[in-house]
């Protein structure tokens, strides 16, 4: 449905923003600029402003989070899948969220910013992560919406990021697309096996297709108006399509993958406009949208508890690591000298 292959023009207006004035060394801010006018990539050992860094940083460490908390509501249906197939799928993707957020942690080291603190952000409740993970899964129906809705969201956001000006994250981005396209395949066809089922299974899929729908929509983050990085991140080629651009392509996407699938979006007024020539659709909630960011949604509590406890009980195997390297280390030096 969505691969490599899936490919957009940059928005309009992309290097819109007017350059700030720097104070660094102007040689290598002009450098810098052109290199990201030229469409080129920043390496870690490149001269960069400290502005951009900390805009990579916020944005790489959030998505990290938003992998390793996104294994959760999922990791939460393992034991209780319906079969063993489903079951090894949903390991395998579980395993993948994993794997992604580790991806993304060293890209977002190689800013000069270690995990330990980019944790600390996240188990002390003041990084962000996704809003979309602070939703239950209810039942079976929701773990195949979360593939076909929550990773179909994820891969319109984050293919774009594929071409992102910053190296390390780019090149992250790449594989990753490539495995959230198994995991929106996955669900997607868990639920159409689902829809010929019985009419109790039908129901499940249209409820939880119900639940997700706009909370999928609100996932790509506020509108453009007031969205404040969207700009600059933008004039630097981080972002490459605004929040409300890749909203839109997300709906005019989803819209036939609904009709195949025989279930109905949530939204009177979603509906096709011909001198668009994209779908029209109604208002998302943006109240509920920030209560929830900012740990008020049905869910943030029990998710940062859980994941507070497993990176303590992990702590024994993040000790024998260290232990086992420290050991290697002083072989190796003893054999040097
Ligand atoms: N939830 O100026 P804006 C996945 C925050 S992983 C929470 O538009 P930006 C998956 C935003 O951070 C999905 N917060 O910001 C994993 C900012 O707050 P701060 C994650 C949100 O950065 C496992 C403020 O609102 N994907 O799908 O230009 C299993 C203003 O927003 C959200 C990524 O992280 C939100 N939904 O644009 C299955 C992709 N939206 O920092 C699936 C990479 C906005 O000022 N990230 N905020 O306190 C991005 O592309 C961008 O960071 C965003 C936001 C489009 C998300």
């Amino acid at each position: 449905m969505y691969t490599q292959s899936f490919n957009v023009p940059d928005s309009a207006g992309l290097k819109s923003v007017p350059q700030a004035p720097s104070t660094e060394n102007l040689e290598f801010q002009a450098r810098f600029d052109s290199k990201v006018d030229a469409d080129g990539k920043i390496e870690p050992q490149d001269w960069m402003p400290d502005a951009y860094r900390k805009t990579l940083v916020r944005q790489i460490s959030q998505h990290a989070h938003s992998e390793i908390v996104g294994m959760l509501p999922e990791g939460n249906w393992i034991s209780r899948a319906p079969s063993l197939k489903r079951k090894a799928i949903l390991i395998a993707k579980v395993q993948d969220e994993g794997g992604h957020g580790l991806y993304l942690y060293s890209a977002a080291e190689t800013l000069g910013t270690s995990r330990d603190q980019m944790l600390e952000g996240l188990h002390s409740g003041k990084a962000k992560y996704s809003s979309i993970f602070n939703y239950p899964t209810l039942n079976w129906a929701d773990v195949g919406v979360v593939g076909w809705l929550v990773d179909g969201a994820a891969i319109m956001n984050q293919i774009p990021l594929c071409r992102c000006s910053y190296g390390p994250y780019a090149r992250a981005m790449i594989r990753v697309c490539k495995e959230e396209s198994f995991h929106q395949r996955q669900g997607y066809e868990a639920l159409l096996v689902m829809m010929q089922g019985t009419a109790e299974q039908k129901a499940m899929v249209q409820d939880a297709v119900n639940r997700w729908w706009w909370k999928c929509l609100a996932m790509f983050g506020p509108p453009d108006a007031d969205s404040p990085h969207s700009a600059q991140a933008m004039r630097w080629g981080i972002k490459r399509i605004s929040n409300d651009d890749l909203r839109q392509k997300f709906v005019d996407a989803t819209v036939p993958q609904a009709k195949v699938l025989g279930v109905t979006l949530p939204d009177p007024d979603l509906k096709w406009n011909e001198e668009r020539q994209h779908h029209d659709y109604g208002q998302i909630d943006w109240d509920e949208f920030w209560a929830t960011v900012n740990g008020s949604g049905p869910c943030n509590k029990e998710r940062l508890a859980t994941r507070v406890k497993a990176h303590n009980d992990g702590q024994w195997v993040r000790d024998a690591a260290l232990a086992y390297s420290r050991k290697q280390q002083t072989h190796a030096t003893k054999e040097a000298a």
